[in-house]
C-alpha cells in the first residue's frame, strides 16, 4: 500500500524560503509516492489573532503557492481545513483524552503563549487540532520542518493512548524531515528560527518577494565578524546562507565545500542571493498564471475538500462508535 502523505501551512502571513525548503518543496518531491492532502490550516491560524480581511486574503494566496510552488492538483488535494467540518469534529473527540499536561509542555505554546497577555484556550489546543488533522485520514507520512516533531510525537501518543482505550482505531503517523533545510534560520538573527509571523523586512525571504528585494535581504544579512568562509569557524549566519544555497541547489556537502571555502561573505551573499532568486523564478511565474485565471483557484478548493470528505466522515463515524456517541 502506497503511504498516505498529509501536510499544513498556516495563513498567517507571506509564505517563506524555509517554509518552502522545511515543508512545500518536500511535498513536491513526495506527491507522486501517495495521494497526499496539503492543508491550509485557517482553524490553527486563529489560534493567534488575524485580521479577518487578511486572513481571507492569505488563505487563497497560501492555496496559490502551493500550486505554483508544484503541487499537482489533479493528483494531490489542496484543502482548506474550515471547509471539512471533520477537522474540528474529530478535535474535540481527541481533546476528551488529551491530557492537560501534555498540552502545557509543548514547547511552541509556551513561547507562543509568553508573548501574549492573555492566553486563548485555542492555542492550548493546537496540537489536538493538528493531530485531528493528520489522524482524520489516517495519514502515515508528514513531511514538516523541524519545529513540528515535538507536535508530531505527541500525535503519535495521542494515537496510541485512543488505540489503547478504545481499540485499534488510528494509524501511526511518521514524521519526514527534509534532508536539507529542516530548519531555515532568520536572516537577521541566525539564532531563531525563520518565521512569517516575526516582524522586520529583513528577516525572511518571501517566496513572492521580487528579485531585488530578495537580493537586498540576503545582502544584508547577518554574518559575524570573521572577513571569508571557513569550514572550520563557522558562526551560524553563514552556515544558514550555505543551507539556503545547497537546499536551493542541491549541490553535495562536498561540492559545498569546495565552492564556498576562503569565499569572502560579499561573494557568499552574491551567490546564494542568485541561487534563490533562480530557485524561486519558475515558482513566481506560476503564481502569476494562477491567480490570473479567474475561477481556477475556487474549484481546486472546491473539488478536493469534496475528494477528502467521505474519507474524513468515515473516520469521525469510526471514533463516534468507538467512544459510544450517539451515531444516527
Ligand atoms: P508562524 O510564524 O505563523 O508560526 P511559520 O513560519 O512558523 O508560521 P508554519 O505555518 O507554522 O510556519 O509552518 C508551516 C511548515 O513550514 C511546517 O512544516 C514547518 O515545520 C515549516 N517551517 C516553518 N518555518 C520553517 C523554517 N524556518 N525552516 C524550515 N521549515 C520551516
Ligand atoms: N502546526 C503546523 C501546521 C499544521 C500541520 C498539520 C502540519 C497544522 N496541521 C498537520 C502537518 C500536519 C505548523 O507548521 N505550524
Amino acid at each position: 500500500m502506497k503511504p498516505r502523505i498529509l501536510s499544513g501551512i498556516q495563513p498567517t502571513g507571506s509564505l517563506h524560503i524555509g517554509n518552502y525548503l522545511g515543508a512545500l518543496s518536500n511535498w513536491v518531491k513526495l506527491q507522486y509516492e501517495s495521494e497526499p492532502i496539503f492543508c491550509i490550516v485557517d482553524l490553527h491560524a486563529i489560534t493567534l489573532y488575524q485580521e479577518p480581511a487578511e486572513l481571507r486574503e492569505k488563505i487563497r494566496q497560501t492555496a496559490a503557492v502551493f500550486l505554483a510552488a508544484g503541487i499537482d492538483p489533479a493528483h494531490s488535494s489542496v484543502v482548506v481545513q474550515s471547509t471539512v467540518k471533520e477537522h474540528a469534529e474529530l478535535c474535540w473527540l481527541l481533546t476528551c483524552v488529551t491530557p492537560l499536561g501534555w498540552l502545557e509542555r509543548m514547547t511552541q505554546f509556551k513561547d507562543k503563549a509568553a508573548k501574549q497577555e492573555s492566553i486563548g484556550d485555542g492555542l492550548l489546543q493546537y496540537p489536538v487540532l493538528m493531530a485531528a488533522d493528520i489522524l482524520l485520514y489516517q495519514a502515515n507520512l508528514v513531511p514538516v520542518g523541524e519545529d513540528q516533531t515535538q507536535h508530531l510525537e505527541l500525535t503519535r501518543d495521542l494515537a496510541q493512548r485512543f488505540n489503547a482505550i478504545y481499540g485499534e482505531t488510528f494509524t501511526m503517523p511518521e514524521t519526514r524531515l527534509p534532508a536539507v533545510g529542516a530548519r531555515i534560520m532568520g536572516l537577521d538573527d541566525p539564532t531563531k528560527k525563520m518565521s512569517k509571523s516575526t516582524e522586520g523586512s529583513g528577516h525572511a525571504v518571501a517566496i513572492l518577494d521580487p528579485p531585488a528585494v530578495i537580493r537586498k535581504k540576503i545582502m544584508r544579512a547577518t554574518t559575524d565578524s570573521l572577513p571569508h568562509v571557513d569550514f572550520e569557524n563557522m558562526g551560524p549566519g553563514v552556515q544558514n546562507l550555505l543551507t539556503i544555497h545547497q537546499a536551493f541547489t542541491g549541490w553535495s556537502g562536498d561540492q559545498i565545500r569546495r565552492h564556498f571555502q576562503g569565499m569572502r561573505y560579499g561573494d557568499l551573499k552574491k551567490t546564494v542571493a542568485d541561487a534563490v532568486v533562480a530557485g524561486l523564478e519558475p515558482v513566481q511565474k506560476k503564481y502569476a498564471e494562477i491567480t490570473a485565471e479567474p475561477g481556477y483557484l475556487d474549484r481546486v478548493l472546491a473539488e478536493s475538500a469534496a475528494r477528502v470528505r467521505p474519507l474524513a466522515a468515515q473516520t469521525v463515524r469510526l471514533v463516534k462508535e468507538r467512544m459510544g456517541v450517539y451515531t444516527a
